[in-house]
């Protein structure tokens, strides 16, 4: 039999897709699905969000005109189908490598990227601002902002939505509602939408019901006319309670999202609105790929899989290797520090699995709070939790803890509050680019009053710095930890936490200490070997605590060297290493100082990509590189 043809490969630009007829969508649509499966199966990313939008990308860009229309995706982790129908099949196959295309939509990238994404409930605010713009511009193109249910839990959005009610401008709010954030989608909101698509068959008996009272002869017209007075009414009764007209917005829906053609007729019409309209789409996660659809929370962010056997046949080999990662020595040494003390609780903001909080949902139901994707709030609402007397830990990754600043001085650190952080992902983040790294927590809140971080480098340790964490009661304390396997233990991580202090893991008699944050420590011993093969003997610190420092007993130490390297996983600015140096000039340390650090600005485009070695490697912090620069320092 002869094979059809492939669509896909022919599209090398947004035109040649426009141009496709439409009794071929539906097969392109098969396509794109298995393009999507194929290459997150070999390089990782996000499938289950991805499968899902697969229609609604189509019929979007079927009734818009990106790049003069703005197409604005929330989270932007659901952009695959986006980026192969605007010229980017051809390059899709090195989706987050190196030096390939990232896994979220980058200005950079292409134009037809109209905002960088990668944080939650960020799409209403900028595809706002893109057409408030547009009409002080004069222009007429339009601004499309879609976000999850599960984005629509993050504050953000609802300030953007109150916004735009009162602008009145004809934004296009597309709500894509598959009941799922990560896992199962929680709150108020989410129920809230449930109801509202317990009506999913009305607005197609209101499309029907119009155009059959128009044909109607004679009495049509007047019927109709009737009818959208009655409709208005009546309206008042369906719609008393949505939320969303109520700020101001037309409703539309809830639509099938996997319709392509009924959802170009729905497009086609709030095209022509000329006020702000919320369209509420059903569409499922993980559509078309049956693992992901069983189980969309296990398939919304993987790394490489087989395609027959699903994640299930890669998990194997994690566990006869016997490593265990940072996040799971976190999670079980919560739920030990939970079982001694019932006032320990534990909170994540929509990260339940990522965070290693699973078991300890199921243990302690009660001392358990998913928020949302919400992470402002999880601080406040933790901080409420340590007034009262609990023992609030908060889980939650590195890059989306950039948001809470104010939070963690104005309601936690200002008043003392002993809420622990957990921060995940800290420091390098593989294949996930720019918008992901871990690299600014030490500089944000190193400035917080009261504020303790610590950087264990083993499991051990991490268990220990929990425990000490845990006994606090002066205020926060984060402790930030990679994406990572631990390394071996060594008998120093056992150490006790002594306040301020780190732990000697070397003492050679040398010129030379290399201080470093846990995270970094095989590289540094990487380091220590290769200089000690080139007759250089290097002593290393492990630091532990970044804030707050026995300066005294810091000082000392430095001094017991000509070369003091601080070598940090976080950027310089604001950083350990900068203040470290002060210290040592202000004390008038006789040691040379040098800091190595992840690189200041954004980095390139590529370069954000890659595995977490390939990161380090960029930024000077394998051992290689690092013993590389301490062997050419004159001191
Ligand atoms: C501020 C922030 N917190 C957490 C995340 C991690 N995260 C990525 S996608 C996602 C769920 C999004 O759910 P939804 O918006 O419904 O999209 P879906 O994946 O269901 O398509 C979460 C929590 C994030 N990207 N940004």
């Amino acid at each position: 039999m002869q094979q059809t043809e492939l669509i896909l490969p022919g599209i090398k630009t947004l035109h040649d897709f426009k141009k496709l007829p439409a009794e071929k969508l539906n097969k392109l649509a098969e396509e794109i699905r298995e393009k999507i499966v194929s290459t997150v199966a070999g390089n990782g990313g996000h499938l289950a969000s991805n499968l899902g939008v697969v229609e609604l990308t189509i019929a979007l860009h079927r009734v818009f005109d990106s790049p003069s229309d703005k197409i604005v995706w929330d989270v932007g982790h659901q952009c695959y189908a986006h980026k192969m129908l605007t010229g980017r099949f051809s390059s899709f196959s090195l989706l987050r490598k190196k030096g390939g295309l990232a896994g979220f939509p980058k200005r950079s990238e292409s134009p037809h990227d109209a905002f960088n994404t990668g944080h939650a409930s960020t799409s209403i605010s900028a595809a706002l601002g893109l057409l408030a713009a547009e009409q002080i511009l004069g222009g007429k193109n339009h601004a499309i902002a879609i976000i999850g249910d599960g984005a629509l839990t993050g504050g953000l959005a609802y300030e953007a939505l109150s916004h735009a009610g009162h602008l009145k401008l004809p934004l296009i709010v597309i709500l894509n509602d598959n009941k799922m954030s990560i896992s199962a989608n929680v709150g108020g909101i989410s129920k809230y939408l449930s109801r509202l698509s317990m009506k999913v068959n009305y607005q197609t008996f209101r499309r029907h019901f119009d155009e059959m009272t128009k044909k109607i002869p004679v009495l049509g017209g007047f019927l109709f006319d009737l009818v959208q007075r009655l409709k208005r009414a009546v309206k008042a009764v369906f719609y008393t309670d949505n939320f969303f007209v109520d700020l101001g917005f037309e409703y539309v829906g809830p639509i099938r999202g996997h319709n392509i053609q009924a959802l170009i007729n729905v497009l086609e019409d709030v095209k022509k609105l000329d006020r702000p309209v919320v369209v509420h789409v059903m569409t499922r996660k993980g559509k078309g790929y049956g693992f992901a659809e069983d189980d969309p929370d296990s398939y919304h962010g993987i790394g490489s899989f087989s395609i027959d056997g699903g994640i299930a046949a890669n998990g194997k080999a994690v566990i006869t290797e016997k490593k265990i990662s940072f996040t799971e020595s976190f999670s079980k040494a919560l739920i030990e520090a939970a079982k001694r003390d019932s006032r320990v609780a534990a909170v994540t903001a929509a990260m339940q699995t990522g965070t290693g909080l699973s078991v300890f949902a199921e243990t302690f139901n009660d001392r358990f709070f998913d928020v949302g994707i919400a992470e402002e709030h999880a601080v406040t609402f933790a901080a409420g939790l340590a007034a009262r007397g609990l023992k609030p830990v908060v889980a939650v990754y590195s890059t989306f803890m950039q948001r809470t600043v104010d939070q963690v001085i104005h309601d936690a650190a200002l008043q003392k509050l002993p809420v622990v952080f957990a921060l995940d992902r800290s420091g390098f983040v593989a294949a996930d680019g720019e918008t992901h790294q871990g690299l600014f927590d030490i500089s944000l809140f190193r400035s917080a009053p009261n504020t303790a971080i610590l950087c264990p480098a083993s499991g051990t340790e991490l268990q220990l710095m929990l425990d000490w964490a845990l006994q606090q009661n002066s205020g926060p304390a984060i402790i930030r930890y990679p994406k990572a396997y631990c390394p071996q233990e060594n008998t120093a991580f056992s150490a006790p936490v002594e306040t301020g202090r780190g732990v000697l893991l070397s003492k050679s008699g040398g010129d030379i200490c290399l201080f470093f944050t846990g995270s970094l420590y095989r590289e540094v011993q990487e380091a220590a070997s290769i200089l000690k093969e080139q007759g250089i003997s290097a002593d290393l610190y492990n630091l532990r605590f970044v804030k707050p420092i026995d300066e005294n007993y810091f000082v000392s130490l430095i001094n017991e060297y000509k070369l003091a390297v601080f070598i940090e996983e976080g950027i310089k600015e604001g950083g350990f290493g900068e203040y470290a140096s002060s210290l040592a000039r202000q004390y008038n340390c006789k040691a040379s100082t040098i800091i190595l650090c992840a690189k200041s600005s954004f980095f390139e485009n590529d370069q954000t990509l890659g595995t977490r070695e390939e990161l380090l490697a960029v930024n000077g912090l394998d051992g290689k590189s690092i013993a590389e620069q301490i062997y050419g320092i004159k001191y």
